[in-house]
């Protein structure tokens, strides 16, 4: 029984997974319940409907869940729904597909007697959004702006592992902007025999690497989950530029139970539950401070 999950918010979130997997709940359960403790604090202003709204001044959210055996759900571009997790479940669950978007996710919703209410952006949501259009500057910060999705990876007792993540995305993004989190593969993957990846951060610098597909499939070539995760970060640095202005942060497990976590910029925090332990963790950066797959690099180098 293992649980990861992405910043300080992983905290609260693993110890709701962990109630559940000890009442006998799946992992899928158990993330699922993690994402919604999460969706459900207002403080939050990345993830649920508190979250920072778009540039038009709308709050749009993204969620998906995926399983060891193959099967996934997701909603992208949701507007009013409380718990876009457990809609992205439903879709799972009750339809033929994996990805609802919009209009056609939202009818979905109320189909499921799932509640669609659009509510005013509260006070703090409206003067920070009326702050930015003053200045209308699109230059979302490390580890200040984006630091709250919520991503994680859970292995059940019977060895099942599932993967989650929910988000509003990045604040001021544009009008139907989608990120990394809802597509499977990019900010979520999990595949049996080989194991779980997740990632936070930059969106786009991980749809455009393909990000948790790309750990899973290093790790089924016989990287270690850490490895896997630095491997994905040091190839982000390369081909995603401006990496000295972004943050990406990537969690990763295997079904041996071990566990990965790298980002490309310092201060990416994750809570690791295992062993009866819930504890914070920072994950080591490839920025300003040497991974241990740098460090091998060189020796090797060296040997050279
Ligand atoms: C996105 N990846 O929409 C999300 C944002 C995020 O921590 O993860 N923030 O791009």
């Amino acid at each position: 029984m293992k649980v990861l999950a992405t910043w300080d918010h992983g905290l609260p979130a693993n110890e709701e997974a962990l109630r559940l997997l000890g009442a006998g709940g799946t992992a899928l359960d158990a993330v699922e319940a993690g994402c919604v403790r999460t969706e459900r604090d207002n403080g939050q202003r990345t993830v649920g409907l508190g979250g920072w709204p778009d540039r038009d001044g709308v709050v749009t959210l993204d969620a998906a869940v995926m399983l060891c055996d193959g099967r996934a759900g997701s909603v992208a571009f949701v507007r009013g729904v409380e718990h876009p997790i457990r809609l992205a479940r439903l879709v799972m669950e009750r339809t033929p597909h994996v990805m609802l978007v919009g209009a056609g996710a939202e009818r979905f919703a109320r189909e499921q007697g799932v509640e669609v209410r659009e509510r005013p952006l509260d006070a703090e949501q409206d003067s920070k959004w009326k702050a930015w259009l003053q200045e209308k500057r699109y230059a979302p910060a490390v580890n200040v702006e984006n630091h709250d999705t919520i991503s994680m990876i859970a292995m059940d007792p019977s060895g099942r592992m599932a993967v989650a993540s929910t988000t509003s995305g990045l604040a001021f993004k544009m009008h139907g902007r989608v990120g990394d989190s809802p597509v499977i593969g990019s900010g979520l993957f999990v595949d049996r025999g080989v194991g779980g990846a997740v990632c936070t951060g930059l969106g786009e610098a991980v749809l455009r690497t393909a990000g948790a597909h790309a750990v899973v499939e290093a790790m089924r070539a016989g990287m270690s989950p850490q490895h896997a995760c630095e491997a994905l970060v040091h190839r982000m640095i390369d081909r995603v530029p401006g990496s000295s202005d972004y943050q990406v942060g990537v969690l990763a497990m295997d079904f041996s139970g071990r566990t990965g976590a790298f980002s490309v910029q310092r201060g990416f925090t994750y809570a690791l539950a295992e062993r009866g332990v819930n504890a914070m963790q920072t994950a080591p950066a490839a920025l300003g401070q040497d991974s241990t797959i740098e460090v091998a690099m060189k020796v090797q180098e060296r040997r050279r």
